[in-house]
């Protein structure tokens, strides 16, 4: 069962966020905020201590976390992510997982996004996106493999990072979309499907047997509560219009 989560607020500036829906409404910072404490107060009602790192405007993706690190095994790889714009946001959550965990790091020409890599049993499945390159999967080898995970890297399609189509759902279950993912690095998993028009409803973030998953995706909640799960439905309308998801707001460990 996790026990802590490292969050971001969201900055002032959170209109101006990275996004790749160049016709999508405008974010409504107000909005996105209400919706960020909806989350996190959904994450303590499943008895998880979230620490909550305030914003900094000068990042307007630094809600954002995830991309900040991949957590495994006692560890956290600090990244250098992909997009350069977003290069200054790992420091801050860097200092929150010293405190927790022991720290490697990335350096360029290496980059890689914590959305890119879905840890599972006994491997990270690491997205070839266009933030993730090889020689930041090669990194995340050389910290992982060593402590019995294996790196296995998934060709992606028209997607900004892996886990947009997919996400743990704790142990060696996963939640993917039909149909937009190669099956063999899933070999040995337990595979939870999803229908492919609901593939934004793959990323959800699951804590024993609770789960946040985005409002409005009815087949999805539905396959979860058979698979078993307590389903919290959170509207984020606003961090999706930033090409967000659930999981990239938060870290979670141990
Ligand atoms: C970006 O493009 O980097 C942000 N606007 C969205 C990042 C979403 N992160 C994630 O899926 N892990």
């Amino acid at each position: 069962m996790q026990d802590w989560a490292i969050t971001r607020a969201i900055p002032a500036t959170f209109s101006d966020a990275i996004s790749q829906q160049p016709r999508r409404d405008p974010i409504d910072v107000a909005r996105a905020r209400e919706q960020h404490r909806a989350y996190v107060s959904a994450l303590r009602s499943f008895g998880v201590a979230v620490e909550e790192l305030p914003p900094d405007d000068a990042y307007p993706d630094c809600c954002f976390v995830e991309d900040c690190a991949v957590v495994a095994r006692g560890v956290a790889l600090i990244t250098n992510p992909g997009a350069p714009s977003r290069r200054g946001e790992p420091p801050a959550v860097r200092g929150a997982l010293a405190r927790r965990l022991r720290i490697e790091t990335m350096a360029a020409p290496a980059t890689l996004d914590g959305g890119d890599c879905l840890v599972a049993e006994d491997r990270i499945l690491v997205g070839l996106s266009a933030r993730t390159n090889a020689a930041g999967v090669a990194r995340l080898r050389e910290v992982f493999a060593p402590l019995g995970l294996r790196v296995v890297p998934v060709e992606l399609g028209d997607v900004l990072h892996l886990k947009c189509v997919c996400s743990s759902l704790g142990g060696c279950r996963v939640l993917v979309a039909e149909g937009l993912l190669p099956d063999a690095p899933f070999e040995g998993l337990d595979v939870v499907s999803i229908p492919r028009e609901e593939a934004y409803a793959a990323n959800v973030v699951a804590v024993g047997k609770s789960v946040l998953a985005p409002a409005g995706f009815p087949a999805t909640h539905e396959r979860l509560r058979r698979a078993g799960y307590h389903v919290v439905p959170i509207d984020n309308s606003e961090t999706r219009k930033a090409d967000g998801s659930l999981t990239c707001l938060s870290i979670i460990g141990p």
